[in-house]
């Protein structure tokens, strides 16, 4: 019987050992400690300002990407003047004017319109320290992101997650939990659907779950999330955030705005994160994939628990789940640790995340064909995403990877396959390099095949296999030269396995 519920008590050494928030509420005298109803959300000054405070500024869009196009939408629709700019040269400014009567730029943008401009909206794309940002600065120009406007012309409460890897999964997760508990839910951000094109829907009885991406959270002004999560951070987009300090800064600064009535998830396996939430104004929640804690969520014996100072609940044990590997049972912890944070009851987290399947191109489980199973990780596109992918096989694997390269070193990857990995097919311009890397490290030479398309790809792999094998597309690589992304990558690889003959 999974439902047990015990004393915490027993594991008082542990419970020690897990350091926790410096401050409670009831420390700051603030009571209730979250708001769990929208009512007492309202009580809180989460909004501190209306949109009436900004229906006469000139707003500049910048981007007409997603966000962009969504963010002009929304502020038409508030009937709020702006401008609609775009650093590419080639915009199709006649067709864009048809749809969005107002002043469009493209390339350059005249000296006369910025002065006019007091709002400028980033797309997350645009990196904050371009010279034509930093003379909107000068001019006294406000810098807002596409999340920041989405924020103060939305009602209801957020959740919203960042961290390098699992961001989509974990909210896409926590956006099921939440459906099957509130009746208006909305699951934005980064995960591909812009914040700003729900904004004008969204009620004060909305629950809108957002993955927050590190370029979204540096033009973040009061974005408050109830719950907030930062799943891990690893070193990524320092192009762009030059240093792994100012990335880190960066992502931390989900939880800049958040007091004694909020809640943090952090990953205690982290170092970065467990120490972050030692000196956080919000109450933190750990959780860890490697020991467990005395309160929060714990991986323990292959079960993942739940413990506050009075119980200790088995949510489900990792057999349970769909989702597969070490970094997927930590999405689902972070998820459970946000959910029963925000007042999901256990039993629907229960029944949610057992039943919830990995989302497309992740480690996703297509299909078995003669006992062999079939898993598309065509998301899979540099070698750190690839190794967790490896990683999370149980099975001998016939592995399909290659493609555009992007000067990476794959070293790391094929150390990570420890002997599980029979055959290794490689596709695209990245196929010798890979294959010389891979006997570098010792790979039999008998063991790497070429392909000229996917189709060969899967043939030779199904050729090969045997039942209880796992044959998994995870490139390392990005698609482009052989498929337009990785999405049309991953579906033509699901398209041919499911033709494969039983
Ligand atoms: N642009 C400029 N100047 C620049 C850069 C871009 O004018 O210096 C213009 C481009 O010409 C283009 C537009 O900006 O017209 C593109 O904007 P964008 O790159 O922000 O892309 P969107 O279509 O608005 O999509 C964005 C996110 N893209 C990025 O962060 C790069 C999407 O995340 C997100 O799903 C979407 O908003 C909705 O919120 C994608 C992504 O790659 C999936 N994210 C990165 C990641 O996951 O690693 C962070």
């Amino acid at each position: 019987m999974l439902d047990t519920t015990f004393s915490t008590s027993h594991k008082a050494e542990e419970y020690e050992q897990v350091s926790r928030r410096a401050k409670s509420p009831e420390d700051c005298g603030q009571v209730p400690r979250r708001a769990k109803s929208p009512e007492e959300y309202e009580q809180v000054p989460y909004r501190a300002q209306s949109p009436d405070a900004y229906r006469d500024k000139r707003f500049l869009v910048f981007g007409t990407g997603l966000s962009g196009i969504a963010a002009a939408e929304l502020l038409i629709k508030n009937q709020i003047q702006l401008v609609l700019y775009d650093g590419k040269e080639d915009l199709d400014i006649p067709a864009l004017r048809e749809r969005y009567p107002v002043p469009i730029y493209a390339g350059t943008l005249p000296e006369e319109v910025l002065k006019e401009i007091d709002i400028a909206v980033l797309s997350p794309g645009v990196p904050t320290d371009l010279p034509l940002v930093n003379h909107m600065r000068e001019l006294g120009i406000a810098i807002w992101g596409e999340i920041e406007l989405a924020y103060v012309f939305s009602k209801g409460r957020v959740l919203a997650i960042t961290g390098t890897n699992g961001k989509t999964t974990t909210t896409a997760l926590l956006g099921e939990i939440m459906k099957a508990t509130f009746s208006d839910v909305q699951v934005v951000g980064n995960i591909g659907v812009p914040y700003t094109g729900i904004a004008d829907q969204t009620t004060r009885d909305t629950v809108t779950v957002a993955e927050i991406s590190s370029f979204q959270l540096e033009t973040i002004h009061s974005f408050r999330p109830q719950v907030s999560a930062i799943l891990n951070i690893t070193p990524d987009h320092l192009n762009r955030h030059h240093t792994l300090e100012d990335y880190i800064a960066v992502k931390e600064r989900i939880a800049e705005n958040q007091t004694g009535f909020d809640t943090c998830v952090l990953n205690y396996e982290d170092p970065i994160l467990r120490s972050f939430g030692e000196g956080l104004p919000a109450k933190v929640v750990y959780f860890s994939s490697a020991r467990w804690l005395g309160r929060g969520v714990s991986l323990f014996a292959g079960e993942i628990h739940y413990a506050n100072a009075k119980i200790d609940t088995i949510v489900c044990t990792t057999d349970e789940l769909q989702l597969i590997g070490k970094h997927n049972y930590e999405n689902v912890m972070a998820a459970i640790a946000m959910a029963v944070s925000f007042g999901a009851p256990m039993e629907v987290i229960r029944r949610v995340v057992k039943n919830f399947r990995a989302v497309e191109h992740r480690i996703e489980y297509v299909t078995t064909k003669r006992g062999v199973r079939f898993y598309n990780d065509s998301k899979g596109t540099n070698p750190d995403a690839a190794i967790q992918a490896i990683r999370a096989m149980k099975w001998p694997t016939l592995l399909i990877g290659g493609g555009y390269d992007k000067d990476a070193d794959y070293r790391e990857w094929i150390e990570a396959f420890q002997g599980k990995v029979k055959k290794f097919v490689l596709l695209g311009a990245t196929r010798e390099k890979i294959a010389k890397t891979a006997l570098d490290c010792g790979f039999p030479e008998e063991d790497i095949l070429f392909a000229d398309s996917m189709e060969e790809a899967v043939r030779k792999c199904y050729a090969n296999a045997e039942p209880g094998d796992a044959v998994l597309l995870s490139p390392a690589c990005a698609s482009w030269g052989m498929f337009a992304n990785y999405e049309e990558r991953g579906r033509i690889f699901k398209d041919l396995v499911r033709e494969l003959e039983e």
